[in-house]
C-alpha cells in the first residue's frame, strides 16, 4: 500500500488545522503512522486518497449502521435538497422524526433535536439541573459525553487515547460540579449518594460504554442506578449517542429493560449527518424554553437534510428489524476470532479487543491493556485493508453492509495475527 497522497494532505492539513484533524480521535497518535485521508465510501468499504481500499469498522464512529451511501439515505437527501437546505423555522419532517424517536424509545415522551451528541448531553445536564434545582452531576470514569466542559472530567475517547486526564480550559468551578466514579461499582454509587444525596441533579451514563472501548454494564448495575436515583430524587440520564438504534431499535434501554428519565441520542439518528437529540419525561422536558425556564437553542437544529437522512434511517430500521439479529450474529463471529492474549468485550455490533489478560469492566482495567501490542495489531490490520478505530479506547462498529464474506475475511485476518 502506498500513502503518498495521504501523507501530502496530512502535511498540508497540519499547517492550518491543529494536529491536521478536525477531531483528535482521527489522528493516529496512539497507534503510530498518519491517518489515511478518505476519499469515498460505499457500503462497508472506504477508499483513501491513494486508492487503497479498506473494510470500515469505524463507520464514522457509529452513525453508519447501514454502511456508506445507503440508497435509502441518498434518496432522502436528494428529495430534501429539492426543497432547501435550512430554514431556521419549523418543518413537518422535524415533527415526524420526533414522533418516530418517541415511538421507538417510550421513555422519551418529548424530544428536542440538536446538532450533535455534545449538544444533547450538555442540554440534558442543564435540564436536569433546572428540574431538580441541584448542581452536581455524577458520571463514570472513562465514559465520554462529548466535549461538554463539566463532563470532560476523567473522560474516555480521545482524552483516554491521548492520556489527558482532565483538559485545560475548564474552570475548576465547572469541574467541581462533576463527581466521577468507577463504572460498574455499586459501592461507589452508594457512597456518592450517602455524601451528596441532596445535591446530585443527575447520574449520566453510557449504558454500554463505547468510549473506553466497549464495556458492558455488570448485571444489576443499571438497575442499581435506576433505583438509587429514584430514591434520592436525582434524574437518570442514559447517553445513548452510541447505543441508540444500534443495539436495538429502542436502544440499550430496551435491551436492559430500564426506563431513564432523560436520554441523549446522536449518530444513528442522523444517518451520517450531524444530528443529536435529548428527551425524556414530559414533565421534565416541559422545563425547556419556550415552554419553561431552561434555555437551549440552535440555528441549524432540526436541519432539513439531517432530519431527512435520520428519518430514512429510522424508517429503514423499523421496516427491517432483522438487521439487529444479523448484526448480533456478525458480532459473535468476529468476537470468536479475537487474537491470542486479548479480552473481547462486545454488545451487538460494538466490540473491542483489549490487549489485556484480565476482564475489562471499568476504566482502570481498560488502562491495563498493552498499548504497544494494540498499535501493532492496528497497523497490521490496516495493511490488510481492515480499518479499525485507531485507539484501544474506542469501540469498533459492524454495519449491516458488512457481508458474510467481509466478516469471514476480517475474521481470518484477526485469527492469523499474533
Ligand atoms: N464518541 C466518538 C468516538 N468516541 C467521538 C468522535 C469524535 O470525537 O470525533
Amino acid at each position: 500500500m502506498t500513502h503518498t497522497k495521504s501523507e501530502q494532505l496530512f502535511s498540508r492539513a497540519q499547517r492550518r488545522i491543529p494536529g491536521g484533524v478536525n477531531s483528535p480521535v482521527r489522528a493516529f497518535r496512539s497507534v503510530g503512522g498518519n491517518p489515511p485521508f478518505i476519499e469515498r465510501g460505499d457500503g462497508a468499504r472506504i477508499v483513501d486518497a491513494d486508492g487503497n481500499q479498506y473494510l470500515d469498522y469505524v463507520g464514522s464512529w457509529g452513525p453508519l449502521l447501514l454502511g456508506h451511501r445507503h440508497p435509502c439515505i441518498i434518496a432522502a437527501l436528494e428529495r430534501a435538497l429539492e426543497s432547501g437546505t435550512s430554514f431556521g423555522a419549523p418543518t413537518e419532517r422535524e415533527v415526524e422524526l420526533a414522533e418516530r424517536i418517541c415511538e421507538a424509545v417510550p421513555s422519551m415522551e418529548m424530544v428536542r433535536l440538536v446538532n450533535s451528541g455534545t449538544e444533547a448531553t450538555m442540554a440534558a445536564i442543564r435540564v436536569a439541573r433546572g428540574f431538580t434545582g441541584r448542581s452536581l452531576a455524577v458520571k463514570f470514569e472513562g465514559c465520554y459525553h462529548g466535549h461538554v466542559d463539566s463532563l470532560l472530567v476523567k473522560a474516555g475517547s480521545g482524552m483516554a487515547t491521548l492520556g489527558i486526564p482532565d483538559t485545560q480550559g475548564v474552570p475548576k468551578a465547572f469541574a467541581d460540579t462533576t463527581i466521577a466514579l468507577p463504572f460498574n461499582s455499586a459501592e461507589a454509587i452508594e457512597q456518592a449518594f450517602r455524601a451528596h444525596a441532596d445535591e446530585i441533579a443527575a447520574v449520566i451514563v453510557e449504558p454500554v460504554v463505547g468510549n473506553m472501548g466497549c464495556v458492558p454494564p455488570a448485571p444489576g448495575f443499571l438497575t442499581l442506578l435506576r433505583e438509587t436515583t429514584e430514591r434520592h430524587g436525582a434524574l437518570l440520564i442514559f447517553d445513548e449517542v452510541m447505543t441508540g438504534f444500534r443495539l436495538a431499535y429502542g436502544g440499550a434501554q430496551q435491551l436492559f429493560g430500564i426506563r431513564p428519565d432523560l436520554t441523549t441520542l446522536g449518530k444513528v439518528i442522523g444517518g451520517g449527518l450531524p444530528v443529536g437529540a435529548y428527551g425524556g419525561r414530559a414533565d421534565i422536558m416541559k422545563k425547556v424554553a419556550p415552554l419553561g425556564p431552561v434555555y437551549q437553542a440552535g440555528t441549524l437544529s432540526g436541519n432539513p437534510l439531517a432530519v431527512s437522512a435520520g428519518l430514512a434511517m429510522l424508517d429503514y430500521l423499523r421496516e427491517h428489524p432483522e438487521v439487529y439479529g444479523e448484526l448480533e450474529r456478525k458480532g459473535m463471529r468476529l468476537a470468536a476470532t479475537a487474537p491470542p492474549g486479548t479480552t473481547v468485550n462486545r454488545a451487538g455490533s460494538m466490540f473491542t479487543f483489549f490487549f489485556a489478560d484480565q476482564p475489562v469492566t471499568d476504566y482502570e482495567s481498560a488502562k491495563r491493556s498493552d498499548a504497544t501490542r494494540f498499535a501493532r495489531f492496528h497497523r497490521a490490520m490496516l495493511d490488510q485493508g481492515i480499518y479499525l478505530p485507531p485507539s484501544q479506547f474506542e469501540a469498533a462498529f459492524i454495519s449491516a453492509a458488512h457481508s458474510e464474506e467481509d466478516i469471514a475475511r476480517t475474521a481470518a485476518a484477526f485469527k492469523a495475527w499474533s
